[in-house]
């Protein structure tokens, strides 16, 4: 396998003197910021974590959370990375499958912290008491293997069962590097993250921060106003943004954008083209995308010279990645045949954790449905396994829908997504009862313990069975054709 040194430690050495990351009033040269990760390392080497231990991490964005991951990339620990949305259960799940033993959190999450103490075979590490533990000098990883992985995040699928994405330092580093192919590099670019490091779209802007070299402007949660306040503040050239979050920017932007703004990185889902007219329209220059947690970020992406031409498209594959839509028996389509979009890259994760490797001679099947014009231009048409995206989240159909069929009163469930101005999509569920007289709150209420607050159908529409193919399956289209007709 391919050896690099350790990215962190040889950026410090590179351009030891250069801005890394500016949070609050906080800023880090890279120099600073590998010291201070470094002495992290060495405190996190004490209270025992090894290089072969899965690490959970519920944190907000801070400073001192991106010191921990870089940290763990130190000691080459796994960061195993949970969304800090999901309730106790759900995180409960995938640390366990992770065969996590330690967490690392901090007070705001010590509710949490203490009830998943009790459920699993834990140590936790709150990042306020750092600096009151012990100090022993860490084991470096000077050189990293791109096979070692280097993250963990779970995504659900069909079954509704969260799976661990591997992603390994040879997928960070290859998505980096496919990223700046595509959109270059400046010697003044500035990223801002205003999105969740327990994604992708976060945890890759770490990554390109310390593989280019390149300043960081760290914001703890999204604030439309915030952002543009430091768009000019802090000079940022680059922003991560979801659909909500570039409709709410959008939406408060009244000046024009200064001139070293170079874009908007637009990703996890879909756009509407009314959304990329209007910001096209105030000349706020979009690089839409199509990626996933196991492409590592963006992996087909739409340049802006061709945002006009080829409006609705989510672009060509980035360089080092191949494109193929295929049919059920695996064949290759022709351009503008619609089929299942499958990717190839070194920036695609090899697999799931505890799970059988899922490509086919290196293809990863996204489950995604869509079609390439004869130019190779991608259009994403349907998503898989029903896919429901809420504000950037996921919402696994069948994960809604075992919680609900898992209730006591409840015989079948079918849950769809229908349109919302606010979040692209929520969550609203169809449900046949057994004798009993559960009403739509007492549903609702139900579901806090087991599901994440999106995850949670903002509608219960009460049914006398659920509509079912021949093989069984929730036919949930008709359903959708419903939800239509009471809207006309
Ligand atoms: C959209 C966000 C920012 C909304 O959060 P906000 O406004 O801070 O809300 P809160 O104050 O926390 O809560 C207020 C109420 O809103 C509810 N709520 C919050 N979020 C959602 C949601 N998503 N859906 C539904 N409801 C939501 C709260 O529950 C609360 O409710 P009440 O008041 O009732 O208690 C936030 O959701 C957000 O940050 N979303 C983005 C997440 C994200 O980054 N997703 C991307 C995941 N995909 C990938 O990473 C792969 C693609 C990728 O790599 C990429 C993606 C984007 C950009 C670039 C890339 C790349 O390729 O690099
Ligand atoms: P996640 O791993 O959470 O980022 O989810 C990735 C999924 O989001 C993909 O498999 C798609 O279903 C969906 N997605 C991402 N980008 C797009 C896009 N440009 N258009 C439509 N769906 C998208
Ligand atoms: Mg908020
Ligand atoms: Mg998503
Ligand atoms: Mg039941």
């Amino acid at each position: 396998t391919e050896i690099l040194p350790n990215f962190l430690k040889n950026r410090a050495s590179l351009t030891p003197d250069r801005e890394a990351i500016v949070y609050k009033n906080e800023r880090l040269t890279f120099k600073e910021l590998y010291e201070r990760a470094y002495h992290y390392a060495g405190i996190l080497t004490a209270f025992g974590i090894k290089d072969k231990d899965y690490v959970g991490f519920l944190v907000k964005n801070d400073l001192e959370t991106v010191l921990h991951l870089y940290a763990m990339q130190i000691i080459g620990a796994k960061a195993v990375l949970l969304n800090n949305r999901l309730t106790v259960k759900e995180m409960a799940y995938q640390l366990s499958d992770a065969n996590a033993s330690y967490l690392i959190t901090e007070e705001n999450f010590q509710e949490q912290a203490i009830q998943l103490e009790e459920e699993l075979v834990i140590s936790i590490f709150y990042k306020e008491k750092l600096e009151d533990n012990p100090y022993i000098e860490p084991i470096e990883k000077r050189q990293l293997h791109l096979d070692d992985t280097c993250t963990i995040m779970y995504t659900s699928g069909t079954t509704g069962l969260p799976k661990g994405v591997i992603q390994s330092y040879g997928n960070h580093w290859w998505s980096a590097v496919g990223n700046t192919l595509n959109a270059g590099l400046y010697e003044k670019d500035t990223w801002l993250c205003a999105v969740p490091l327990f994604h992708i779209s976060g945890y890759s802007i770490l990554m390109r921060s310390i593989i280019y070299g390149m300043k960081i402007v760290l914001h703890d949660s999204f604030d439309e106003k915030k952002v543009l306040a430091d768009l000019w503040k802090e000079k940022v050239t680059i922003i991560s943004v979801v659909t909500t979050m570039l409709q709410r920017i959008e939406h408060v932007a009244s000046d024009r954008f200064p001139d070293y703004f170079r874009y908007m990185l637009l990703g996890g889902g879909p756009a509407t083209i009314d959304l990329l007219t209007r910001c096209m329209k105030k000349e706020i220059p979009v690089y839409y995308s199509y990626g996933m947690t196991e492409t590592s970020s963006q992996i087909v992406t739409l340049s802006p010279e061709d945002s006009i031409r080829k409006i609705g498209s989510a672009g060509k594959p980035l360089f080092p990645a191949q494109l193929k839509i295929v049919n059920h028996s695996g064949e290759t389509l022709e351009p503008n045949e619609v089929g299942e979009i499958t990717v190839c890259g070194p920036n695609v994760s090899k697999g799931y954790l505890n799970k059988d490797n899922h490509l086919k001679d290196g293809w990863f099947f996204t489950g995604d449905i869509g079609y390439t014009d004869s130019e190779g231009f991608l259009y994403v048409l349907d998503r898989r396994s029903d896919l429901i995206i809420s504000g950037g989240e996921n919402v696994y159909p069948a994960e809604v829908e075992a919680v609900l069929t898992d209730m006591e009163g409840i015989r079948e469930a079918a849950v769809i997504g229908i349109p919302n101005n606010k979040w692209g999509q929520v969550p609203i569920a169809f449900v046949a009862k057994e004798k009993s007289m559960l009403t739509e709150q007492q549903i609702i209420n139900n579901c806090e313990n087991s599901l994440a607050k999106y995850k949670i159908p903002k509608r219960i529409f009460f049914v006398t069975e659920v509509p079912r193919n021949a093989s069984g399956k929730i036919v949930r289209r008709e359903l959708r054709k419903w939800v239509e007709e009471q809207a006309d």
